[in-house]
């Protein structure tokens, strides 16, 4: 192919310092120009790539000209998206180009101050501090934070070798933000991790649920899938908001914020006393549905709704669409996931799926739609919060077939799990935890309670932080500093929000000596001495080849999935994609998969369980000195997170405010004083922070709404996690306005 370029320079750098660095070592197809796979990538043709920020996975066709890409449009051939996308995929190769692009290697000095070393020293310094704190604290004195939003293959690497090879114990991700609560729910329901759904429910059902989800902003191309619906469906919108979402519903049950678990134990009951349940079903498949009844009948429509501050008889219309319904789905995100009882309230949308049978038909399902591009693949193939594939660290049988396929000694697998996200940021602060590495996630911007956040990573002996951007609240905190390729400069695959495996390419060069994550893993583990274990480990096709053996016979099994190419040519596969299924060369699996049409659950019995329990107030509720209830989430479709990327395209910045802006119902404002656009401080107990005032009726009186992408927000927020998934709860924390002076 005419596309093979020269070796950079920071190859030859690298090859001049050190002899023992092989060729072979930082190179693979990919990664010298759009070479194998990317077969579509010709000089000036098109290729196809998977968006690189949301969980939806859209497709889009790059176009190519001497080699790169120079501009893109959506792929119109694509199950997911269907030729649509959002401003943040359109700008998807913009944001690469940035003044604060990670370039080289940042090493602090003496002087406090970051400056570039070689990636030889870089690596060096890596082993010889972490090998020094785990000589004198132990291995486990050592930990990763790693992401939902690097390839499912540079994930597999990570974990496997930092748990394996490193002999780390403690690792988890951002996924904890944002899936964990998900992940818990099905996994007690179901019996493993599985979201049910695929894309085409949202235009097959007749009634939709959406609890605690914002699709129009958060998830825009979902959201046009919904607008496809042929079927006049009737849409319900469960959040304290009159969000974008809630606007454009049928229904919406602006709740007092979370009241969720007693909402939806009502409606089960009131669906229970009038007979409106199927029964065959909830014998056939469920367990624990007794008790269950027993359990909600306290929740009576008349007097259970106060608490909530809903009309008994606007969730009557409700509970009526969902008799009605013939194919009913309900669907939920960070409203739900990010409460202090995420894991019950999920549950307790579960259980209503189940027991009106509105689960493995077409239209139907209890659906956790994921965040990121690839939540769903650090859920399965990260080895944190389970081993890899799916298994369970904890299990013999498991951690020997896992040995077995990587070829290690089973002794390298641990046999506990890792501390959670915040019992790392714990570990910290009590000295047990003092080497962190950190890979692409923004924790000095996202964890909550922000000021308890930095002073925990400043407590580290030594930060390593690896991102595409050295400005970020967390790279500036860093003693050294690992410049990554990004999205689009590097191949590998995502796992989308219905399970499909979809391909990202490398399109573009990356900038300076910055290099892919996958090649950074190949890196440290030759200069931690442990390469000798992935050895084969050369490309991520060849990795993606191992996580398939660790998927066989898994829920999760791909062994069905031959190569990228199929990936490829298919435009995304799905999971469970299953050898046994192919019927030769050219087979190719249906587009669309749902899971559960047998009515078989993953529980060793083949049935799935109603779980429930008491709903408890949060741990802080607005008081006298602090009144308003503070919610987070997303501001605009045009933001990304903690803005590393999308802040850099010129065309997203005219999309959303750069200035703060706090949402307050208008009465507020009023008995406040404060006009439109006025600057305020908004207090809690945690930390103030500046803000112009947005007077809208989108929020409730007593509700006030930030935005999470600025860095500010959670100087706010209340550190309370669900105690089941330890996800924090975001969306509640008691804060003050007052109108600065
Ligand atoms: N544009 C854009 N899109 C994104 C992202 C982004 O940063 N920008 N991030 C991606 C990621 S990682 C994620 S996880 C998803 C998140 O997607 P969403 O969960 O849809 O987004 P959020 O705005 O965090 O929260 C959704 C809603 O929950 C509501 N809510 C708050 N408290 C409660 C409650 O107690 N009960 C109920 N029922 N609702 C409540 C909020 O008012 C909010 O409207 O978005 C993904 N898509
Ligand atoms: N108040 C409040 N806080 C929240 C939330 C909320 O609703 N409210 N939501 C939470 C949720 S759901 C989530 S998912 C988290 C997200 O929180 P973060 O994960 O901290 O946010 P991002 O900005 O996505 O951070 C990703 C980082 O990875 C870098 N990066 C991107 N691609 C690559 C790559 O290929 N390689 C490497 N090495 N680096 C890369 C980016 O530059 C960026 O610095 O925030 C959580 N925080
Ligand atoms: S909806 Fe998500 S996946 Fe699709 S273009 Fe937008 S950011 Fe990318
Ligand atoms: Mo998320």
């Amino acid at each position: 192919m005419s596309t093979v370029t020269p070796p950079s320079r920071l190859q030859q750098l690298i090859y001049a310092k050190d002899g023992s660095l092989t060729r072979d070592l930082l190179l693979y197809p990919g990664e010298y120009g759009l070479g194998k796979v990317p077969a579509g990538a010709k000089p000036n043709g098109t290729t196809t790539s998977v968006c690189g920020f949301c969980s939806t996975g859209c497709g889009l066709e790059l176009h190519m000209k001497d080699g790169q890409a120079v501009n893109l449009s959506p792929a119109v051939d694509w199950p997911v998206n269907l030729g649509m996308a959002c401003p943040k995929g359109w700008e998807s190769i913009t944001v690469l180009k940035a003044h604060d692009r990670a370039t080289q290697p940042l090493l602090k000095g003496a002087d406090g101050k970051l400056a570039p070393v070689s990636w030889d020293e870089a690596m060096k310094t890596f082993c010889a501090r972490f090998k020094d704190i785990q000589a004198k604290h132990g291995n486990d004195s050592v930990a990763f934070l790693s992401t939902g939003q690097i390839a499912t293959e540079e994930m597999f690497f990570l974990g496997s070798l930092a748990k394996f090879g490193m002999g780390m114990l403690h690792g988890d991700g951002n996924t904890r933000q944002c899936m964990a609560t998900a992940v818990v729910s099905y996994k007690e329901s179901f019996g493993f991790d599985a979201p049910p759904f695929t894309y085409a429910d949202f235009e097959e059902s007749d009634v939709l649920v959406f609890v605690g989800s914002n699709l129009c902003i958060a998830h825009p191309i979902m959201w046009e899938r919904v607008l496809r619906n042929p079927h006049d469906p009737k849409i319900i919108v469960i959040d304290p908001r009159r969000t974008e979402t809630a606007v454009a519903a049928t229904h919406h049950l602006p709740l007092r914020p979370k009241t969720d678990m007693a909402l939806l134990y009502t409606i089960a009951n009131e669906l229970i006393q009038r007979g409106w349940i199927d029964e065959s079903y909830i014998a056939s498949h469920t367990n624990g549905f007794d008790q269950f009844k027993q359990h909600v009948a306290p929740y009576q429509l008349e007097d259970s709704l106060a608490n909530c501050g809903l009309e008994p008889s606007a969730v009557m219309e409700v509970i009526q669409a969902i008799h009605d319904g013939q194919r009913v789905s309900f669907w939920w995100t960070m409203g739900v996931n990010q409460s202090h009882q995420g894991v019950r309230t999920a549950q307790a949308i579960i259980n209503l799926a189940l027991m009106t049978g509105n689960i493995g038909r077409p239209g139907t399902g209890a659906n956790s739609i994921t965040g990121q591009c690839n939540a769903m693949g650090s859920r399965l193939f990260s080895n944190t919060t389970n081993l890899v594939g799916g298994h369970d660290f904890t299990k013999e049988e498991d951690r020997q077939k896992i040995a077995d396929i990587l070829d290690i000694p089973v002794v390298n697998i641990p046999t506990e799990n890792s501390w959670s996200y915040d019992g790392i940021m714990e570990g910290i602060r009590r000295g047990d935890i003092r080497g962190l590495w950190v890979i692409a996630t923004n924790p000095a911007h996202s964890w909550i309670h922000q000021q308890e956040a930095k002073e925990t990573l400043e407590k580290l002996d030594f930060l390593v932080v690896q991102d595409m951007y050295h400005s970020t609240e967390t790279a500036v905190l860093a003693d050294l500093m690992l410049p990554a390729a990004g999205w689009g400069e590097k191949e590998g695959t995502f796992i989308n929000s219905e399970r499909r495996h979809g391909l990202h390419k490398k399109v573009v060069p990356a900038p300076g000596e910055a290099l892919a994550d996958f090649q950074i893993f190949r890196l440290v583990s030759h200069y931690w001495g442990c390469d000798s274990m992935f050895s084969d480990w050369k490309t991520p096709e060849d990795v993606f080849q191992v996580m398939k053996k660790c998927s066989a016979g898994q829920p999760c099994d791909i062994t069905g999935i031959r190569d990228y190419r199929m990936l490829d040519d298919a435009r995304g596969i799905q999971w469970p994609t299953k050898e046994a299924e192919s019927s030769g060369d050219d087979w190719m699996p249906q587009p669309q998969r749902r899971l559960f049409e047998d009515g078989q659950y993953f529980h060793p019995d083949g049935k799935a369980r109603f779980i429930f329990e008491q709903p408890e107030a949060p741990g802080e509720v607005p008081n006298d000195a602090f009144p308003l209830h503070l919610l987070t989430g997303r501001g605009t479709a045009a933001q990304w997170h903690t803005q590393t990327k999308t802040s850099k395209s010129a065309v997203l910045r005219t999309l959303y405010s750069t200035t703060l802006l706090v949402d307050i119902n208008p009465q507020d404002a009023d008995a406040l004083m404060i006009e439109p656009h006025d600057w305020v401080q908004v207090q809690s107990a945690r930390g103030e922070i500046r803000a112009r005032a947005n007077v809208t009726s989108s929020v409730q009186p007593g509700h006030v709404f930030l935005p999470m992408h600025n860095e500010v927000t959670n100087q706010l927020t209340y550190p309370q996690f669900d105690a089941y998934s330890r996800q924090p709860s975001y969306k509640n924390a008691a804060v003050r306005i007052v109108k600065s002076v």
